[in-house]
């Protein structure tokens, strides 16, 4: 479980461009909080949480959609 503040701030450790999202080569450099995401959003790989949840085309999630997967995933705490 996480709080949207626990998100944001995994969120932000993650964008280390931060143009506002996170793509797949962030996910990639980061192994323990990709894997803590993965946990959180009940998918497999980054590329599972990409194409499930990232809805842009250059292969990337913002917050809300981040969000929006802990969501569904009964992970998201208030
Ligand atoms: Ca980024």
């Amino acid at each position: 479980m996480a709080t949207e503040q626990d998100l944001q701030s995994l969120f932000t450790n993650l964008d280390r461009d931060q143009d506002g999202k996170v793509s797949l080569e962030e996910l990639f450099l980061s192994p323990g909080l990709n894997a803590i995401i993965s946990s959180e959003t009940n998918t497999s790989s980054p590329q599972e949480l990409l194409s499930r949840y990232g809805l842009d085309e250059e292969g990337s999630i913002t917050f809300e959609e981040l969000k929006e997967a802990v969501k569904k995933a009964n992970n998201l705490s208030s």
